[in-house]
């Protein structure tokens, strides 16, 4: 087979965000932009000769040629092995842990995540290290510099491979081995969690459901729910990868899972439910009429992970990023386990969970994971709920409220403000970022700023400095807010308010959380000036 040597020219924007390169789907299909960008990864991670990579995604339109192109361009550069999930098929944490689990230099994972699939909708791709975890910084800034200054790029001529056929290939003289895209997972899951604990509590009518929206989870949550704990079949629903997702949005927030809210807030509704995003990696979790916040999920799974098989030993500690409520925070402190604040995205958790020094981490944004891999995993956190469930024997609602009496109780929610012209969106946080200075001792609809800063990272462990990582301002009685840009988006830029509250104790305030924030959010507006800027009533979605 002829290796090609393809001229090419840099392509604009090609700068990793978040969690990998997201762009419209139609973007990603234009000449020479899969094959600029794979080039990058290859000539940032010191190229591929004798390495082996995993490979697979969330299935969404495009993949399927994607995932050849990857093959051949790995080929051309002499990786010795790529391990792919069939029909390229991988949830975000499966990838992670077949990286991990064959010790391959690292993996690409083809997903724009939470946002929609589809050829008018969004694309993605992003590649991971030999820990299993998201590129660091310092490696996606050598990828973008890579595209700046492409010039040629090689890849293998050769027909597709056969990716639908479970067994091993070649590719030239690259060896293509198609697995499985679930067993491997699964059994990392049986080890971790009490499975026949978990039989039985089905066995004994618990009734749940899984929403996989149309994404990757569907195959994983029928295996392991329906097949290997004996939950009901129709446990799972919307269990079928489509390549546009149904054209549903798969982010699990009470506001694109609304179906799932609506059954579990039925009279009649399932004990628990849950539902899971484009790639697998975060979740959702609701009881009977009992929505969990993110924030409050990664808190009561710190407070309780010593009951599940995996976690007795204790845990390390935990982190979370900026952003998340402190509610984590309160519970480290009573277990007297250290408790770290990094940027938004997990690719900051890596060093952390590598050096052993958390085992648990979690975001608000629905997602939460260990150190079973090095992605958050949505699965993962539904069957420690499960696990949990299970020995406490209590409802989602008791343990909640339990664990608001003993830990206090930190109100959140985050308002986003979607699509905003690019310019409209920097002008808000410019404004307040020249303010922050000055703000200390301000009040603002009775509030006082006690600090404001534009926060920055150290890790701990090698010492890399991220900044710019989002606007935050406390108040002297600890509410505050937080204000940054996504980096996740495709269109126009979308601003992030976070809002949180922490009252000590039972405080009668309900469950009315909006209400219970309201001060901040005046405080907030009327420093950060959004509705003004934008004109707009208010935010786009609210979690
Ligand atoms: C969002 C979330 C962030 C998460 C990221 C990737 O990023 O806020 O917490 O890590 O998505 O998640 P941003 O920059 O848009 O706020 V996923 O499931 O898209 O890989
Ligand atoms: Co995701």
């Amino acid at each position: 087979m002829t290796i090609l040597t393809v001229t090419t020219q840099p392509i604009e924007g090609q700068k990793p965000g978040t969690s990998g390169l997201r762009k419209k789907t139609r973007v990603f299909m234009t000449t020479h932009f899969v094959e600029n960008f794979v080039h990058a990864i290859l000539t940032a991670i010191g190229g591929a000769a004798e390495k082996t990579f995993v490979l697979g995604g969330d299935g969404r339109y495009f993949s399927p040629q994607v995932a050849q192109v990857i093959l051949r361009m790995c080929a051309a550069a002499g990786a010795a092995k790529v391990i792919v999930g069939r029909d390229a098929l991988l949830s975000t944490p499966a990838a992670s842990h077949l990286i991990r689990l064959n010790k391959t230099d690292g993996g690409f994972i083809m997903s724009a995540s939470h946002n929609p699939g589809g050829i008018e909708e969004d694309f993605g791709l992003k590649f991971n290290m030999p820990n299993g975890g998201p590129a660091p910084e310092s490696v996606t800034d050598a990828i973008f510099e890579a595209t700046t200054t492409i010039s040629e790029y090689r890849i293998l001529e050769a027909h597709d491979v056969d990716l639908s056929t479970i067994g091993e290939s070649s590719l030239g003289d690259m060896k293509v081995e198609v697995v499985d895209p679930v067993t491997d997972y699964a059994n990392l899951m049986e080890t971790l969690f009490d499975f026949p604990k978990l039989r039985a509590m089905f066995a004994a009518g618990f009734r749940m459901r899984f929403d996989a929206m149309c994404a990757i989870t569907g195959p994983y949550a029928t295996e392991i729910l329906e097949r290997r704990l004996g939950a009901p079949t129709g446990t799972v629903v919307n269990g079928t990868p489509l390549p546009d997702f149904g054209g549903m949005h798969p982010d699990p927030n009470p506001t694109w899972a609304k179906d799932l809210m609506d059954v579990m807030f039925a009279p009649d509704g399932p004990d628990f439910g849950a539902a899971s995003d484009g790639d697998g990696d975060r979740n959702m979790v609701v009881g009977k009429a009992t929505y969990v916040s993110p924030s409050d999920s990664l808190a009561v799974l710190a407070a309780n992970a010593h009951l599940a098989p995996g976690y007795r030993g204790g845990i390390a500690g935990v982190a979370r990023s900026m952003p998340t409520s402190a509610a984590a925070d309160r519970v480290a402190e009573a277990l007297g386990v250290e408790a770290y604040e990094t940027p938004t995205g997990w690719k900051f958790f890596g060093n952390l969970l590598d050096a052993g020094k958390v085992t648990l981490c979690g975001e608000e944004s629905f997602g939460t994971g260990s150190n079973h891999v090095r992605e958050k995993d949505g699965l993962w956190a539904v069957l420690l709920w499960l696990n949990v469930l299970a020995e406490r024997g209590q409802t989602v609602a008791e343990i909640l409220t339990e664990h608001w009496a003993r830990f206090g109780r930190n109100y959140y929610s985050r308002h986003d403000y979607e699509a905003l012209p690019i310019d409209q969106a920097n002008a808000i946080v410019e404004n307040l970022r020249a303010r922050l200075p000055d703000l200390p001792g301000t009040v603002v609809e009775g509030l006082t700023v006690a600090t404001a800063d534009d926060f920055a990272y150290t890790d701990p462990v090698d010492g890399s400095v991220s900044e710019h990582q989002g606007l935050r301002v406390t108040f002297t009685e600890g509410s505050r807010f937080v204000i940054r840009l996504s980096g996740t988006g495709t269109e126009g830029a979308t601003l992030r308010l976070y809002l949180e509250r922490y009252v000590h104790g039972p405080d009668g305030l309900g469950d009315v959380v909006q209400q219970a924030l309201s001060p901040i959010i005046k405080a907030a507006d009327s420093l950060a000036g959004i509705k003004a800027a934008t004109g707009r009533q208010g935010p786009d979605v609210v979690t």
